[in-house]
């Protein structure tokens, strides 16, 4: 008999298996949330969606049903964020994000080294990109607290080829939005804006780099960088740029946020690494997100449990000179 499994990245070897309930559960929400009962189910169309939504919902991934990762509460994952532009304390982008700043409708340009610049607008992206799938990734922030998010987009690799890179194009630079008007957090210039940040190409081209557009089966929430952010899940969170603007790809290695501001602290890779640490804290474990006062801390894995996969990208480099 043949036994056909999912892709590798898709199935840790601990197998609790919540999923079929989840998904169960995610699709009768949706179906709530568009006021449509099981029985007009069938009639969905992604075209009779509301606008900043195309693609939804997305396609079951067909290599997915086995993922043993346990979601993190959608509360938890929408109410408990990194934004700098909407403020620094864990709690105030969901507020923040949501006073006036407009995610829709939304152009994002591809420039740079490539044969095909161009501008879209995101649902067009989508559609041109045709469709979306769905990721249950770990996420694992470099201030070592971790989630587990479902979540909706499509691989990064699909945007490069659209771009058709050039020869000479070594690395790709994502730009954020510049709105100080609608971004508190910008207009106190908390940091360095627009937030910056960047991928080697083999790197983007990597079947785990994801641009999501949603998270649980929905348009992604503003707090978690609406209309569409980058999830690369073996690597630090603060490369997972949220509300893009602009991918452009160059020959030099593009300067990111955090390690222009923290030079020593952050780096240009910031791959996961539980045996380099930050110099102000233990990388070796994290607080689970949504676990409980007492569910606590877990071990934290090399390349946040995607070793098998992306170890081959850097083969031969010294992870605790490139952090
Ligand atoms: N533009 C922008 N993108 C960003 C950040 C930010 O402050 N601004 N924070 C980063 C950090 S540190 C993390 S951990 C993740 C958090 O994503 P989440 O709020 O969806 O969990 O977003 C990343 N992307
Ligand atoms: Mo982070």
């Amino acid at each position: 008999m043949h036994l056909r499994f999912p892709k590798d990245w898709a199935l840790p070897a601990a197998a609790v298996t919540p999923e079929p309930l989840y998904r169960l559960a995610q699709r009768r929400e949706f179906l709530k949330t568009l006021g449509i009962g099981l029985a007009g189910a069938a009639l969905l169309r992604p075209s009779a969606l509301l606008a900043a939504t195309a693609g939804f919902p997305a396609k079951g991934n067909p290599l997915y049903p086995g993922t043993a990762l346990k979601p993190t509460a959608e509360e938890y994952v929408t109410s408990f964020n990194n934004f700098y532009e909407f403020g620094t304390d864990k709690s105030e982008p969901k507020d923040y994000a949501n006073k006036g700043w407009k995610t829709d409708p939304w152009t994002v340009e591809l420039a740079g080294l490539v044969n095909q610049p161009a501008k879209f607008d995101v649902n067009e992206l989508v559609k041109k990109i045709g469709g979306l799938e769905e990721r249950v990734y770990r996420h694992r922030c470099v201030e070592a607290w971790s989630m587990v998010i479902p979540w909706d987009g499509f691989p990064l690799a699909k945007l490069v080829a659209l771009a058709e890179p050039k020869p000479e194009a070594k690395y790709v630079r994502f730009v954020s939005f510049n709105d100080p008007a609608h971004a508190v957090g910008q207009k106190e210039g908390n940091l360095d804006y627009p937030y910056v940040e960047g991928l080697r190409l083999d790197e983007a081209t990597h079947e785990l780099a994801f641009i999501a557009t949603g998270i649980y089966g929905k348009a992604l929430p503003n707090q978690n960088g609406a209309p569409l952010r980058l999830v690369t899940p073996w690597k630090y969170g603060f490369k997972g740029i949220k509300s893009i603007v602009r991918i452009e790809f160059t020959a030099a290695q593009p300067k990111n946020t955090w390690s222009v501001m923290a030079p020593d602290e952050y780096g240009f890779y910031a791959n996961v690494n539980p045996k380099v640490d930050h110099p102000r804290w233990s990388q070796a474990s994290e607080r689970v997100i949504g676990a409980g006062l007492l569910g606590g801390r877990q071990a934290t894995l090399m390349f946040n449990g995607y070793e098998k996969q992306v170890a081959a990208l850097y083969k031969g480099m010294d992870l605790a000179k490139n952090f």
